[in-house]
């Protein structure tokens, strides 16, 4: 690549940060170029520690053993709404986690208590 096209992506990169600080996460949860987008748990805040991941429109499923009761923050890098819940089995309180958005810290509320979800509908 030309010097002159990094320098500009280089400046249009810290232009379009400072444009949109809302944009999601940590960069560990990409693409896939046959399953699309995916959602990404992590087991610390500011998306560290990533545990899980589910690819969009992956229905409901539990987290079991270690990886149960331990999220602390998530994000959506798909154009599917999904959702994380309390309980198992999609039971218990329901959480959105909407499309293309993300949490750098759930908050003590609800840290540590995502026991199932689903990536094919918000609540
Ligand atoms: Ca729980």
């Amino acid at each position: 690549m030309k010097l002159g096209i990094v320098i500009w992506g280089a400046v249009a990169a810290i232009g379009f940060g400072l444009a949109i600080p809302a944009a999601a996460g940590s960069g560990n949860c990409t693409r896939s170029s046959t399953n699309g987008g995916r959602a990404c748990v992590y087991v610390n805040s500011d998306y560290v520690g990533m545990f899980a991941y589910k690819w969009q429109g992956s229905g409901l499923s539990n987290v079991t053993g270690s990886n149960n009761d331990v999220m602390s923050s998530w994000e959506n890098e798909s154009s599917r709404n999904g959702a994380w819940y309390k309980d198992a089995d999609g039971r218990g309180e329901c959480n959105n986690m909407l499309a293309w958005k993300s949490t750098s810290y759930v908050g003590w509320v609800d840290n540590d208590d995502m026991s199932s979800w689903r990536m094919n509908n918000s609540c």
